[in-house]
């Protein structure tokens, strides 16, 4: 299958998408928000061929810039709420697909471009990476889920200031506040890194990955008791894994284990 606006790479499990449309900076239309959304879909029923992700962007310019300008310029606000919508839906898929993700951002991750870093599990990022939220300055508000989601890594009030000015945040800030989990010099750097990274969480079980995913993603909306309950459910599911008998098994047979994802 290929795609328009896409590069896709597949070595040892690990997917990786890149956003190509290097001559827009990467900007998010339709096409792009289409196409990633079909293969997420499939990743997400695809029973743990894929063990993780890397998303990132073509060249060295740009990670993403943006939601696309000129489409958005042409817009009815029923056809903004569509485009949104569809926005927020790979955003969502990214969150949610029972794989790690990490989002490898090589300059500009802008509006929807940070949105969508935001929603993978984790950042890593060039040393030239620059974050920010300039909807304001286009006289919009972040769509893909910014106002949702980076109070979640920066906390409420930083991103309210963050959001207000429409400012760009360069990358000591980024790691400071923690936006950013890793930098590194280059882009060959950051992603042998994130592979490197992909391939150890890809050596555990991909039952117990997913299950640690949805369970710290489920406490993000939850209060203490609710996410401790929900914590407590998620560790009984898993003793009815084959893969929770063989770990505790082969830890007390001083021996590899060998899981299965059953
Ligand atoms: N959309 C469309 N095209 C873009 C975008 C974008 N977001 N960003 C850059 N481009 C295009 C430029 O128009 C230019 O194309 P062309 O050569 O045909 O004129 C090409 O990419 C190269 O860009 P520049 O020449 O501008 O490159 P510079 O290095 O001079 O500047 C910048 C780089 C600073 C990144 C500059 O391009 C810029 O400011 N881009 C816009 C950044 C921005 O404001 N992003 C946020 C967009 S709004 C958004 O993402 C909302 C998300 C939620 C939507 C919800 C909808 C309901």
């Amino acid at each position: 299958m290929s795609y328009e606006t896409l590069k896709l790479e597949r070595n040892n499990g690990i997917l990786e998408i890149t956003v190509n449309r290097p001559d827009k900076l990467n900007a998010l239309n339709a096409t792009v928000l289409s196409e990633l959304k079909k293969v997420l879909e499939e990743v997400k029923a695809d029973g743990f061929e894929t063990k993780g992700i890397i998303l990132t962007g073509e060249g060295d310019k740009a990670f993403i810039a943006g939601a696309d300008i000129k489409g958005m310029s042409e817009m009815t606000p029923d056809q903004a709420e569509s485009f949104g919508a569809l926005g927020q839906d790979v955003s969502r898929l990214f969150e949610t697909v029972p794989v790690p993700v990490i989002a490898c951002v090589n300059g500009f991750a802008l509006g929807g471009g940070c949105e969508m870093a935001m929603s993978c599990d984790f950042i890593y990022a060039t040393s030239n990476a620059l974050f920010g939220q300039p909807e304001v300055n286009l006289a919009l508000i972040p769509g893909f889920g910014g106002t949702q989601r980076l109070r979640r890594y920066v906390g409420v009030a930083r991103s309210k200031e963050i959001i207000y000015t429409g400012r760009n945040i360069k990358i000591d800030e980024a790691e400071k506040i923690g936006l950013v989990t890793r930098v590194f010099n280059s882009k060959d750097e950051m992603m042998s890194a994130a592979r490197e990274t992909l391939g150890v969480v890809a050596s555990k079980s991909p039952l117990i990955i997913a299950k640690c995913k949805e369970v710290i993603n489920a406490g993000e909306s939850a209060d203490i008791d609710q996410g401790l309950s929900i914590e407590k459910s998620g560790f009984k599911s898993v003793f009815s894994t084959q893969d929770t008998k063989e770990g505790l098994a082969a830890f007390l047979e001083k021996r590899k284990p060998n899981f299965t994802g059953k």
